[in-house]
């Protein structure tokens, strides 16, 4: 099923720039030089297995009243995020009017869809300069929210800061069908032995592995490959101070939006984002008998998740972990590109084909095959992909706020351990 998110406000509020921030992974330069929308603009994006189709309204004078009682733009909505730009104190006004017309045209239509409200550009540094200004668009916004079937998640918002892939993962998971698609039956091909021949005494690396080479920077090295985001930091520009606009000073009323994520709310998508990569994991394995095993190594090769096939044997995991003590994991993670035949990425031990793609700066997934088939790598890729969006939206270790990328690992491990999936270091 396919879940639909509109994107609605007036013009040049940031619509565009959250979405290409979040599910294109757009760094802040980038999305400087954003062109305003033209009309009605759709993208499609699998999100942790989940379809989701981004309806993003152009707020240009001139389209926005086609949206007005436009029932064609509202069907089988999921969720509608309203986007408003708190630096921008002389359009305030102008926001709440819109926002009346067009929820009173379409208020019938809406009835059990999601709502969100973005004060979108409280950058990092400038949450004082903005605060009075927050509060009157606030106070002007109530009458909307009531207006609203259903409640409405408030936040602030910015693309120089974290908050974007906090409300769009939050977002996301909340629309998310409560159970995945159950995962097909395993299908274990009993003639050929699934059991790996070698209890690893010593164990066996192969010679002509790229990995036991030295390793040599190739010159021309043209990433295929989506860049892994770190997210350089830029600083936001400079902001013309709002309370020096010519805006009735008003008492700033007592408003409870708060920039980090509350605890328990933190808990409950950490939960959340490893509950449905348990599951990704879990029918991966069962989809592919082929699939001996799913890793993900830390940076100083720490086995953080090993997942095993049903009927297989942990002792590879060993294996492969001295084979990665061996080698500099830093400089080959980052030449690994994509899962391929042949690639950076695969190595033999054994019987076994093994691929290697980095997930995240600091993440190595590793998938365990004891038979190649059709689509191998394209679900190892996908899994893959799955992966990175997980851990990519999760803040680093270093960071301050919510959860980070070792507490969903913790997590995850865990989920596995209570299905019976996980191994630990078995050496
Ligand atoms: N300082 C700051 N600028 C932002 C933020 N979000 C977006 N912008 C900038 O605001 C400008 C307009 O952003 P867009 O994403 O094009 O706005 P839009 O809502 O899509 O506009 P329309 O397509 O015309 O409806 C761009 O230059 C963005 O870089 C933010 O959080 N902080
Ligand atoms: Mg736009």
């Amino acid at each position: 099923m396919m879940q639909k998110i509109l994107l609605i406000g007036l013009d040049g509020v940031g619509k565009t720039a959250l979405y290409q921030k979040f599910f294109l992974k757009k760094d802040p330069v980038q999305l400087q030089k954003i062109q305003p929308t033209r009309g009605i603009a759709k993208y499609e994006h699998d999100f942790l297995r989940t379809d989701y189709t981004i309806i993003d309204a152009g707020g240009g004078k001139e389209f926005r009243q086609g949206y007005i009682g436009n029932t064609e733009l509202i069907k089988d909505l999921s969720a509608i995020v309203f986007v408003v730009d708190v630096q921008n104190t002389p359009k305030y006004q102008e926001t709440v009017n819109f926002f009346n017309v067009w929820l009173k045209s379409i208020a019938n239509s809406i009835k059990g869809v999601k709502g969100y409200l973005l004060y979108n550009k409280v950058d990092p540094g400038k949450e004082g300069q903005v605060k009075q200004g927050l509060a009157h668009i606030a106070q002007l916004l109530g009458p909307i929210e009531s207006m609203f079937p259903g409640e409405m998640v408030k936040t602030l918002t910015s693309i120089y800061s974290d908050s974007t892939n906090q409300i769009f993962q939050r977002m996301l998971l909340d629309l998310m069908p409560k159970r995945m698609s159950v995962p097909v039956e395993p299908r274990r091909i009993e003639s050929t032995p699934a059991t790996p021949t070698t209890p690893a005494v010593t164990p066996p690396v192969v010679k002509e592995s790229p990995m036991t080479q030295p390793i040599r920077i190739e010159k021309n090295t043209t990433k295929v490959s989506p860049p892994i985001t770190t997210q350089p930091s830029v600083a936001p520009p400079k902001l013309t101070d709002p309370t020096k606009t010519s805006e009735t000073t008003i008492t700033p009323p007592a408003i409870d939006i708060s920039t980090t994520m509350e605890k328990a709310e933190a808990d409950r998508i950490r939960e959340k984002t490893a509950e449905r990569l348990t599951d990704i994991i879990e029918a991966t394995l069962n989809n592919n008998p082929g699939f001996e095993a799913i890793a993900v190594y830390s940076e100083n090769v720490e086995l953080l998740v090993g997942a095993i096939q049903q009927g297989g044997n942990p002792q590879i995991l060993n294996s492969i972990e001295l084979t990665l003590r061996k080698i500099n994991l830093d400089e080959y993670m980052s030449r690994l590109g994509k899962v391929r035949v042949g690639g950076e990425g695969h190595i033999k031990i054994d019987t076994f084909d093994i691929f290697f793609e980095k997930v995240s700066p600091e993440h190595l997934s590793t998938v365990i095959c004891s038979a190649l088939e059709e689509d191998t790598i394209k679900n190892i890729q996908q899994l893959n992909r799955y992966l990175n969006q997980a851990l990519s939206i999760t803040p680093a270790d270093g960071d301050e706020d919510t959860f980070k990328r070792s507490d969903l690992m913790a997590e995850l491990k865990l989920r596995l351990q209570n299905r019976g999936k996980s191994v630990d270091h078995v050496g």
